[in-house]
């Protein structure tokens, strides 16, 4: 193991969103002290409040959570906050982690990174080498500037700062907004409501045939954690399943799992994103790690969380 954890202080940036909470929950098995900022007092887009924090909280090891996200449609009308949020927040935390003598940092990115017309699965050499999915070229180039100032910073500073790549995320703790969210919490809430009010059909976005690779955000932080402490590296690493599935067959699998029996209709007025997006994993499987969750599992995993936890809230 390159990077023990054990007796660090670590912080997990953004540990109240869907990767940063469950790196949170995943951290309490290794024998380590995690550190994170309070929102109300640390807004992550400005730098005078991150190097603050960072210089009292002093962390010897930090993950990069941290981010505005939001599904296609999000990307798509607000670019300017994809482009500008994530800027911001990656450039000040990995600048103040220099100035504190941060040890190890993990930077997280995206599949999107990856040009639309990528060789499938996508190696990690595919970087900058054709243009981007337009819908998400704003958080794309964020996520890409963020790579590359952990390895401007390894060139300059000997900084031990790597960066990983996870596939689409979904699990406990997602955004259920179904214009905001992403495919699988937009569609769990859909169908949901469907069901309950015995709706004849529920629309699905797109024409339902472009293909997407999703992991489990268990799985994410687990591989996120191994990264961590088994790789220092200036390439990106890739997380992801390597397995692949259609928007058609997600929506047709959702329907089994929340019990829905009607229709699903597809919305071809609205955008298919990038045609295929599936990662090559092969450089992780050689670190050692895979993903333990199947689809199904997570789907379900991901359902009773959204009737326990965030529909109980709401009530
Ligand atoms: O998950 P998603 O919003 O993002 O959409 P991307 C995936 C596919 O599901 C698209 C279709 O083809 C959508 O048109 N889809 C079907 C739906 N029904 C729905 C629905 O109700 N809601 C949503 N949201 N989609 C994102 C990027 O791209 O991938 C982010 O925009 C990020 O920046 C993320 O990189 C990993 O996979 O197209």
């Amino acid at each position: 193991m390159l990077y023990p954890l054990a007796g660090k202080r670590v912080w997990v940036a953004g540990h109240r969103g869907l990767v940063g909470s469950a790196v949170v929950r995943r951290l309490q098995y290794e024998d380590c002290e995690i550190l994170t900022a309070p929102r109300q007092h640390v807004d992550l887009r400005q730098p005078a409040q991150v190097s603050q924090w960072m210089r009292d909280a002093r962390p010897q090891a930090v993950v990069v959570a941290a981010a505005r996200v939001g599904g296609i449609h999000a990307n798509d009308t607000r670019p300017a906050e994809f482009l500008y949020d994530n800027l911001m927040i990656e450039a000040n935390i990995i600048e103040a982690a220099r100035q504190s003598r941060v040890e190890k940092l993990i930077f997280l990115g995206s599949s999107c990174i990856y040009p639309r017309l990528a060789p499938q699965p996508i190696p990690e050499s595919a970087l900058l080498t054709g243009p981007l999915e337009p819908t998400n070229e704003w958080y794309a180039i964020a996520k890409i500037a963020g790579i590359k100032l952990c390895q401007a910073y390894r060139k300059q500073y000997d900084c031990d700062y790597i960066s990983a790549m996870p596939t689409n995320l979904y699990g406990p703790g997602d955004n259920f907004d179904v214009m905001q969210g992403h495919v699988i919490p937009a569609l769990m809430s859909k169908i949901h409501r469907a069901k309950e009010s015995a709706a004849e059909t529920v629309d699905v976005w797109g024409s339902g045939r472009v293909l997407r690779e999703f992991l489990y955000v268990d799985d994410a932080a687990d591989g996120i954690v191994h990264i961590l402490k088994h790789y220092s590296g200036a390439e990106h690493v890739n997380l992801g399943t390597g397995d692949e599935i259609t928007i058609r067959d997600l929506a047709e699998l959702m329907t089994q799992v929340i019990g829905f029996k009607g229709r699903l209709t597809f919305d071809t007025s609205k955008p298919d994103g990038t045609p295929r997006k599936v990662m090559d994993v092969e450089r992780l499987r050689a670190m050692g790690w895979q993903a333990g969750t199947s689809l199904q599992t997570g789907l379900e995993q991901t359902y009773r969380w959204y009737v326990n936890h965030h529909l109980a809230e709401q009530r």
